[in-house]
């Protein structure tokens, strides 16, 4: 039976545990176990701090798991990246205090940094050839600069709202991260079969996140010109209705598309749209 390890708390549980559910697959709650038997998959959920989530799965404690790309990188555990799950994205930056005169990457060199994250920034440095100084702090990293431990962190920003609120700005974005799939190296034929069967549940899900079904109403002789609107899908379906003029089309479109192509739809003369939300793609 496969084991898959998932942080136990912290911001990659919630949607880790909700991209298992979408693909039929629950468990117990994380805080409450360290190890969960899962319904809907023969799978057991091993829930971990995300930092011993790389080892875990290096060693074959857990055979595969999600965790941020980040950890997968600054861990330097042997592991393979199995796929990424489009979720918890983030970037490792530099940032100075505000006021700082900041103007390349030069201006490191002599500095000292505090970071969680040693070993990217140590490759970050040997690959530009920067020559700075390196501390590991556990947490905080934000405040290092204001109690004069550092001249500058190298930390994860997301919406940037944390550097901002300590009077810190972002100079370089170094490391850009998601939440990963990552597997044992060398795992058995059968354990691979079943990761095969897992992936493609998940890739069946995201697939269909972010995408609508839509149906409308559609003059027949407005049909060509609905088939141009919407370029890259397979032909759309159409089916007749009882008014032999119209027909009703149904496609599926991505959410950043949607409304824009909803107006040149109506342009033509589509009308009762419907959107849907997709549960599944099975392609
Ligand atoms: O307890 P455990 O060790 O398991 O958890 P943790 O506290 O080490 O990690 P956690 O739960 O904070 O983050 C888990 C993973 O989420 C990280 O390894 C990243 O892959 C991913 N992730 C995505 C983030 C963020 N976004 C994020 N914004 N991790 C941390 N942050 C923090 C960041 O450290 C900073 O303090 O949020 C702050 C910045 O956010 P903004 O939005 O203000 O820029
Ligand atoms: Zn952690």
């Amino acid at each position: 039976m496969l084991k898959i390890a998932i942080q136990a708390k912290g911001r990659l549980n919630e949607e880790s545990m909700s991209l298992l559910a979408d693909a039929g697959i629950s468990a117990a709650s994380g805080s409450r176990k360290l190890i969960s038997k899962a319904k809907g998959f023969p799978m057991e959920i091993l829930y971990l701090r995300d930092d011993d989530i790389p080892q875990a799965v290096a060693m074959g404690v857990a055979d595969i798991g999600i965790v941020g790309l980040n950890e997968v990188a600054e861990k330097g555990e042997k592991v393979d990246e199995v796929m990424s799950l489009g979720f918890g994205a983030c970037r490792i930056s530099i940032a100075v205090p505000r006021e700082t005169e900041y103007t390349d990457a030069t201006w490191l060199n002599g500095r000292r940094v505090a970071t969680s994250y040693p070993h990217i920034l140590a490759k970050y440095f040997a690959d530009n050839n920067i020559s700075a100084e390196i501390h590991e702090i556990a947490g905080s990293v934000e405040i290092a600069p204001t109690v004069g431990m550092a001249d500058a962190i190298f930390d994860i920003v997301s919406s940037g709202g944390t550097l901002i609120q300590n009077g810190l700005r972002e100079v370089e974005q170094v490391f850009f991260s998601e939440a990963v799939l990552i597997a044992t190296p060398s795992l058995p034929d059968e354990k691979l079969a079943e990761i095969d069967k897992l992936k493609f549940r998940l890739r069946s899900i995201l697939d269909s996140r972010d995408m609508k079904y839509v149906l409308m109403n559609l003059p027949r002789t407005a049909v060509d010109e609905a088939v141009k609107i919407l370029p890259g899908m397979k032909s759309p379906t159409l089916l007749p209705l009882t008014q032999p003029d119209w027909c009703s089309l149904h496609v599926v479109i991505p959410e950043s598309e949607l409304w824009e192509k909803i107006e040149l739809l109506k342009n033509i003369g589509a009308e009762d749209i419907l959107i849907l939300n997709l549960e599944n793609i099975i392609r």
